[in-house]
């Protein structure tokens, strides 16, 4: 596809099919036509959130020799795993767009792309890992749910799979939270503590309110998002207090009430100041979160030159039998 701004700003009699097929709820494919701007924004949203999954291995991942009981460890492995497995998955989905995989790598380990800001934030004690099961892979699935639905089809379809492995997460990491909270004094103030920490920053992961949010416009009407920040930031809401409820524990929120005649749980204001200081780069964790990365890349410089000559030597032999 050859990219033409002044095209795809609406002269274009092929932005008008594509989208009425938007409009239709058709889903677009790799080799359909396309705005270049479409492409774009899909490029930056879907890299932004493969890199969030591998980046979100590294909070966990310092867990895993200190957990509790061999059958926590072997579930916390199996986690942190599969979320290794969907940045890859969402990294093929981006490939599909036109751009190569370590293009966006390096643009992940020199700093220009964004992830998530959750996972700037650091591990302190075990409940955060019950926490970060319930409440980031549970605003995980809020937003992924969603994007299920998203117009472009590789992507709805990475979502469908991701979304059932972020359920199972998101009950692994309750069954932590309850186990706690009915546990020793001292163990319901750890996850009480860690509850107060995760809170605000579960928030954020929705972006942007939606009067800050520049790029939710053009998303709504491509139907790449199918709700506002907002929107799906209420609705995690909503599904969370009851289930905070349930374990005897509180949010850190003195606003937070029910409000009868919307059904909603309004909440207080978040610290967006916070927020936009995290994804600038100035979070408590990005730094070591980066290092981490780039060291990792670097152990694997060869496994990946082994893997690619392994793929030419077999390459060959089967042109040579051929
Ligand atoms: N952190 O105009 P908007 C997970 C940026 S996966 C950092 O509203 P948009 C699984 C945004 O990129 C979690 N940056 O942007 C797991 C934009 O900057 P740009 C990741 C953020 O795209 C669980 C600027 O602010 N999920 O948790 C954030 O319309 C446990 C303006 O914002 C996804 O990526 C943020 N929280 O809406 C793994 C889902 N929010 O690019 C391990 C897909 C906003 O213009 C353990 N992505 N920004 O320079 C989305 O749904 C959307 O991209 C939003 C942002 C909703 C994140």
């Amino acid at each position: 596809m050859t990219p033409n701004p002044a095209l795809d700003a609406g002269e274009d009699p092929r932005v008008a099919a594509f989208e009425a097929r938007i409009a239709a709820g058709e889903s677009i494919e790799p080799k359909d036509w396309m705005p270049e701007r479409y492409r774009k924004q899909l490029i930056r949203m879907m890299s932004q959130h493969a890199h969030s999954e591998v980046v979100g291995m590294l909070p966990e991942g310092n867990w895993i020799t200190r957990a509790p009981s061999l059958r926590r460890k072997m579930s916390l492995i199996a986690k942190v795993q599969d979320e290794g497995g969907h940045g890859l998955y969402i990294y093929c989905g981006t490939e599909t767009l036109g751009v190569d995989r370590q293009e966006l790598v390096e643009q992940l380990l020199n700093g220009t792309a964004k992830y998530s800001s959750i996972f700037n934030y650091p591990t302190l004690s075990w409940a955060d890992m019950g926490v970060i099961g319930w409440l980031v892979d549970g605003a995980a699935i809020v937003n992924q749910t969603i994007l299920a639905k998203t117009s472009y089809g590789p992507y709805a379809r990475a979502m469908i799979r991701i979304c059932k492995e972020e359920n199972f997460h998101k009950r692994q990491g309750y069954e932590i939270v309850a186990t706690l909270a009915k546990g020793t004094p001292a163990q319901k103030a750890m996850v009480q503590d860690a509850v107060n920490r995760w809170w605000w920053p579960s928030l954020m992961m929705f972006g942007p309110s939606d009067t800050d949010s520049p790029n939710s416009g053009e998303l709504l009407r491509w139907k790449v998002k199918r709700k506002t920040n907002d929107e799906l930031r209420q609705r995690f809401v909503n599904l969370t207090i009851p289930q905070v409820q349930a374990v005897g524990l509180t949010v850190p929120d003195p606003d937070l009430r029910y409000d009868a005649a919307t059904e909603n749980w309004l909440f207080g204001p978040i610290d967006w100041a916070e927020f936009n200081e995290v994804i600038r780069g100035n979070g408590p964790c990005n730094k070591e979160r980066l290092a981490a990365r780039r060291e990792a890349h670097e152990a694997g410089q060869w496994v990946r030159e082994a893997a690619t000559a392994y793929a030419a030597k077999h390459e060959r032999r089967s042109t040579e039998a051929a």
